[in-house]
Protein backbone atom coordinates (compact mmCIF):
# COMPACT_ATOMS: atom_id res chain seq x y z
CA UNK A 1 0.00 0.00 0.00
CA UNK A 2 1.70 3.62 -0.97
CA UNK A 3 1.57 5.67 2.24
CA UNK A 4 -0.82 8.19 1.97
CA UNK A 5 -0.31 11.76 1.64
CA UNK A 6 1.09 14.11 4.34
CA UNK A 7 -0.90 17.21 2.57
CA UNK A 8 -3.72 16.17 5.25
CA UNK A 9 -4.01 13.92 7.72
CA UNK A 10 -7.68 13.42 7.48
CA UNK A 11 -9.41 10.86 5.59
CA UNK A 12 -12.98 10.91 4.86
CA UNK A 13 -15.69 8.74 6.35
CA UNK A 14 -17.78 8.22 3.13
CA UNK A 15 -20.99 7.24 4.62
CA UNK A 16 -24.01 9.32 3.02
CA UNK A 17 -27.21 9.35 5.47
CA UNK A 18 -29.60 6.63 4.86
CA UNK A 19 -32.43 7.92 2.38
CA UNK A 20 -29.55 9.52 -0.09
CA UNK A 21 -31.67 9.06 -3.28
CA UNK A 22 -28.13 8.21 -5.81
CA UNK A 23 -25.63 7.52 -3.81
CA UNK A 24 -22.69 7.00 -6.40
CA UNK A 25 -23.83 10.72 -7.93
CA UNK A 26 -23.22 11.76 -3.71
CA UNK A 27 -20.07 10.10 -2.77
CA UNK A 28 -18.75 11.14 -6.30
CA UNK A 29 -20.05 14.76 -5.84
CA UNK A 30 -18.74 14.70 -2.28
CA UNK A 31 -15.24 13.59 -3.30
CA UNK A 32 -14.71 16.27 -5.66
CA UNK A 33 -15.78 18.60 -2.94
CA UNK A 34 -13.29 17.70 -0.68
CA UNK A 35 -10.14 16.32 -2.37
CA UNK A 36 -8.07 19.21 -1.65
CA UNK A 37 -8.61 18.68 2.02
CA UNK A 38 -8.53 15.07 2.67
CA UNK A 39 -5.95 11.91 1.63
CA UNK A 40 -7.98 9.11 1.71
CA UNK A 41 -11.49 7.91 1.45
CA UNK A 42 -13.11 4.72 3.96
CA UNK A 43 -15.93 3.30 2.68
CA UNK A 44 -18.25 1.05 4.98
CA UNK A 45 -21.41 -0.68 4.65
CA UNK A 46 -23.45 2.48 3.58
CA UNK A 47 -22.07 2.15 0.71
CA UNK A 48 -20.51 -1.21 -0.17
CA UNK A 49 -24.51 -3.05 0.28
CA UNK A 50 -26.69 -1.02 -1.93
CA UNK A 51 -23.84 -0.61 -4.56
CA UNK A 52 -22.80 -2.71 -7.52
CA UNK A 53 -19.16 -3.65 -7.90
CA UNK A 54 -19.33 -1.62 -10.80
CA UNK A 55 -20.38 1.10 -9.04
CA UNK A 56 -18.43 0.97 -6.15
CA UNK A 57 -15.33 1.06 -8.64
CA UNK A 58 -16.94 4.11 -10.43
CA UNK A 59 -16.23 6.04 -6.64
CA UNK A 60 -12.92 4.22 -6.07
CA UNK A 61 -11.74 5.28 -9.81
CA UNK A 62 -13.23 9.00 -9.02
CA UNK A 63 -10.95 8.86 -5.41
CA UNK A 64 -7.55 8.08 -7.36
CA UNK A 65 -8.52 10.21 -10.11
CA UNK A 66 -8.48 12.94 -7.09
CA UNK A 67 -5.18 11.66 -6.13
CA UNK A 68 -6.98 10.03 -2.62
CA UNK A 69 -6.30 6.19 -1.81
CA UNK A 70 -9.63 3.66 -0.83
CA UNK A 71 -9.71 1.98 2.33
CA UNK A 72 -12.69 -0.23 2.71
CA UNK A 73 -14.35 -0.64 6.09
CA UNK A 74 -15.73 -3.86 6.00
CA UNK A 75 -13.74 -5.19 9.44
CA UNK A 76 -12.76 -8.12 7.80
CA UNK A 77 -12.88 -11.25 10.87
CA UNK A 78 -13.89 -14.26 8.95
CA UNK A 79 -11.59 -17.49 8.54
CA UNK A 80 -8.83 -17.72 5.70
CA UNK A 81 -10.32 -18.55 2.78
CA UNK A 82 -13.16 -16.11 3.15
CA UNK A 83 -11.14 -13.49 3.87
CA UNK A 84 -8.91 -14.35 0.99
CA UNK A 85 -12.17 -14.24 -1.56
CA UNK A 86 -13.51 -10.48 0.10
CA UNK A 87 -10.29 -9.20 -0.13
CA UNK A 88 -9.97 -10.27 -3.96
CA UNK A 89 -13.22 -8.53 -4.56
CA UNK A 90 -12.07 -5.72 -3.35
CA UNK A 91 -9.26 -5.40 -4.94
CA UNK A 92 -11.11 -5.38 -7.89
CA UNK A 93 -13.20 -2.94 -7.12
CA UNK A 94 -10.32 -0.73 -6.70
CA UNK A 95 -9.12 -0.68 -3.21
CA UNK A 96 -5.79 0.01 -1.81
CA UNK A 97 -6.82 -0.89 1.58
CA UNK A 98 -9.26 -3.11 3.79
CA UNK A 99 -9.83 -3.02 7.40
CA UNK A 100 -9.56 -5.97 9.19
CA UNK A 101 -10.48 -7.44 13.34
CA UNK A 102 -7.25 -9.27 14.45
CA UNK A 103 -10.19 -11.45 16.52
CA UNK A 104 -9.77 -13.60 13.61
CA UNK A 105 -6.24 -14.86 14.93
CA UNK A 106 -2.36 -14.13 14.62
CA UNK A 107 -2.25 -16.65 12.21
CA UNK A 108 -5.13 -15.66 9.94
CA UNK A 109 -4.28 -11.83 10.18
CA UNK A 110 -0.98 -12.88 9.52
CA UNK A 111 -1.82 -14.74 6.09
CA UNK A 112 -4.28 -11.76 5.37
CA UNK A 113 -1.31 -9.34 5.50
CA UNK A 114 0.79 -11.46 3.54
CA UNK A 115 -2.06 -12.26 0.73
CA UNK A 116 -2.85 -8.57 0.75
CA UNK A 117 0.78 -7.74 0.72
CA UNK A 118 1.29 -9.89 -2.63
CA UNK A 119 -1.87 -7.70 -3.99
CA UNK A 120 -0.15 -4.29 -3.49
CA UNK A 121 -2.22 -3.43 -0.95
CA UNK A 122 -2.65 -3.04 2.83
CA UNK A 123 -4.43 -3.89 5.75
CA UNK A 124 -5.42 -1.96 8.65
CA UNK A 125 -6.09 -3.72 12.49
CA UNK A 126 -8.69 -2.63 14.19
CA UNK A 127 -7.12 -2.09 18.14
CA UNK A 128 -9.21 -0.29 20.03
CA UNK A 129 -12.86 1.10 18.98
CA UNK A 130 -14.13 4.21 19.23
CA UNK A 131 -17.79 4.09 20.67
CA UNK A 132 -18.20 3.87 24.46
CA UNK A 133 -19.12 0.10 24.62
CA UNK A 134 -15.85 -0.76 22.67
CA UNK A 135 -14.39 -1.62 26.63
CA UNK A 136 -17.00 -4.27 26.51
CA UNK A 137 -15.05 -5.72 23.48
CA UNK A 138 -11.59 -4.30 23.05
CA UNK A 139 -10.75 -3.66 26.58
CA UNK A 140 -11.73 -7.26 28.06
CA UNK A 141 -9.39 -9.04 30.09
CA UNK A 142 -7.33 -11.77 29.59
CA UNK A 143 -4.45 -13.86 30.75
CA UNK A 144 -2.31 -11.52 28.86
CA UNK A 145 -3.91 -8.31 30.02
CA UNK A 146 -6.61 -6.26 27.89
CA UNK A 147 -7.50 -7.92 24.60
CA UNK A 148 -6.30 -4.76 22.70
CA UNK A 149 -2.97 -5.02 23.90
CA UNK A 150 -3.18 -8.81 22.19
CA UNK A 151 -4.66 -7.20 18.86
CA UNK A 152 -1.88 -4.67 19.15
CA UNK A 153 0.79 -7.29 18.94
CA UNK A 154 -0.94 -9.18 16.35
CA UNK A 155 -0.82 -6.12 14.36
CA UNK A 156 2.74 -5.49 15.03
CA UNK A 157 3.85 -8.99 14.19
CA UNK A 158 1.81 -9.13 11.43
CA UNK A 159 3.41 -6.47 9.59
CA UNK A 160 -0.22 -4.79 9.15
CA UNK A 161 0.30 -1.08 7.43
CA UNK A 162 -1.51 0.61 9.90
CA UNK A 163 -3.79 0.54 13.40
CA UNK A 164 -7.44 1.56 14.27
CA UNK A 165 -7.66 3.17 17.95
CA UNK A 166 -10.66 5.20 18.42
CA UNK A 167 -9.83 9.15 18.61
CA UNK A 168 -12.23 9.23 21.30
CA UNK A 169 -10.04 6.70 23.67
CA UNK A 170 -7.09 9.13 24.72
CA UNK A 171 -5.38 7.21 27.33
CA UNK A 172 -5.08 4.16 25.25
CA UNK A 173 -3.72 6.98 22.49
CA UNK A 174 -1.12 7.58 24.92
CA UNK A 175 0.10 3.97 25.95
CA UNK A 176 0.30 3.46 22.31
CA UNK A 177 2.23 6.16 21.08
CA UNK A 178 4.64 5.70 24.21
CA UNK A 179 4.87 2.09 23.57
CA UNK A 180 5.75 2.60 19.99
CA UNK A 181 8.56 5.19 21.12
CA UNK A 182 10.10 2.52 23.41
CA UNK A 183 9.32 -0.60 20.92
CA UNK A 184 10.68 1.89 17.79
CA UNK A 185 7.33 0.96 15.99
CA UNK A 186 6.43 3.23 13.44
CA UNK A 187 2.66 1.60 12.45
CA UNK A 188 0.26 4.53 11.50
CA UNK A 189 -2.81 4.75 14.18
CA UNK A 190 -5.93 5.69 12.43
CA UNK A 191 -8.78 7.26 14.55
CA UNK A 192 -12.21 7.71 14.01
CA UNK A 193 -14.36 9.74 16.57
CA UNK A 194 -14.07 13.66 16.28
CA UNK A 195 -16.82 15.33 16.23
CA UNK A 196 -20.23 13.86 15.98
CA UNK A 197 -18.85 10.95 18.58
CA UNK A 198 -17.39 13.94 20.62
CA UNK A 199 -13.89 13.33 20.08
CA UNK A 200 -11.45 16.29 19.55
CA UNK A 201 -8.98 16.89 16.82
CA UNK A 202 -6.25 18.79 18.79
CA UNK A 203 -6.51 16.06 21.69
CA UNK A 204 -6.39 13.38 19.49
CA UNK A 205 -3.47 14.05 17.16
CA UNK A 206 -1.57 15.11 20.37
CA UNK A 207 -2.09 11.90 22.14
CA UNK A 208 -0.66 9.88 18.94
CA UNK A 209 -3.11 10.00 15.97
CA UNK A 210 -1.57 10.06 12.54
CA UNK A 211 -4.75 9.93 10.48
CA UNK A 212 -8.10 11.21 11.70
CA UNK A 213 -11.12 9.63 9.90
CA UNK A 214 -14.09 11.80 9.87
CA UNK A 215 -17.83 11.24 8.13
CA UNK A 216 -20.60 12.81 9.89
CA UNK A 217 -18.72 16.26 10.67
CA UNK A 218 -17.94 16.86 7.35
CA UNK A 219 -20.91 15.07 5.55
CA UNK A 220 -23.63 16.87 7.10
CA UNK A 221 -22.02 20.40 7.55
CA UNK A 222 -24.10 22.65 5.33
CA UNK A 223 -20.42 23.21 3.50
CA UNK A 224 -18.61 19.80 3.47
CA UNK A 225 -15.72 21.43 1.81
CA UNK A 226 -15.24 24.61 4.46
CA UNK A 227 -15.69 21.49 7.32
CA UNK A 228 -13.23 19.26 5.52
CA UNK A 229 -10.39 22.99 5.32
CA UNK A 230 -11.45 23.50 8.59
CA UNK A 231 -10.55 20.12 10.16
CA UNK A 232 -7.64 19.23 7.96
CA UNK A 233 -5.97 22.85 9.37
CA UNK A 234 -6.72 22.17 13.03
CA UNK A 235 -5.09 18.80 12.61
CA UNK A 236 -1.84 19.92 11.19
CA UNK A 237 -1.74 22.72 13.84
CA UNK A 238 -2.37 19.92 16.21
P1 LIG B 1 -18.43 9.60 12.00
O1 LIG B 1 -17.25 10.62 11.88
O2 LIG B 1 -19.62 10.03 11.24
O3 LIG B 1 -18.72 9.23 13.42
O4 LIG B 1 -17.95 8.25 11.22
C1 LIG B 1 -16.94 7.42 11.70
C2 LIG B 1 -16.73 6.29 10.75
O5 LIG B 1 -15.69 5.45 11.27
C3 LIG B 1 -17.92 5.35 10.54
O6 LIG B 1 -17.83 4.82 9.22
C4 LIG B 1 -17.70 4.24 11.55
O7 LIG B 1 -18.30 3.02 11.14
C5 LIG B 1 -16.19 4.13 11.53
N1 LIG B 1 -15.57 3.64 12.79
C6 LIG B 1 -15.81 4.27 13.99
O8 LIG B 1 -16.58 5.22 14.08
N2 LIG B 1 -15.18 3.82 15.11
C7 LIG B 1 -14.31 2.76 15.09
O9 LIG B 1 -13.76 2.43 16.12
C8 LIG B 1 -14.06 2.12 13.86
C9 LIG B 1 -14.69 2.59 12.72
O10 LIG B 1 -14.44 2.00 11.56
Amino acid sequence: MAKASKKSPVILALDPAPGIKNPKQFAIKTINAVARHVCAIKMNFHLLLPLSLRQVSEITAAAHLSGLQCIADIKLNDIGNTNEVALTQLVRMGFDAVIANPFMGAEELASLVKKAHQLNVGVIALVYMSHPDAKDGYGLETRRGMLYRTFLDRAARADADGIVVGATQTEILKEIMLEKKQAGLSIPVYSPGVGAQGGDVETAMKSGTDYLIVGRSIIEAKDPAEAAGILQRKALAG
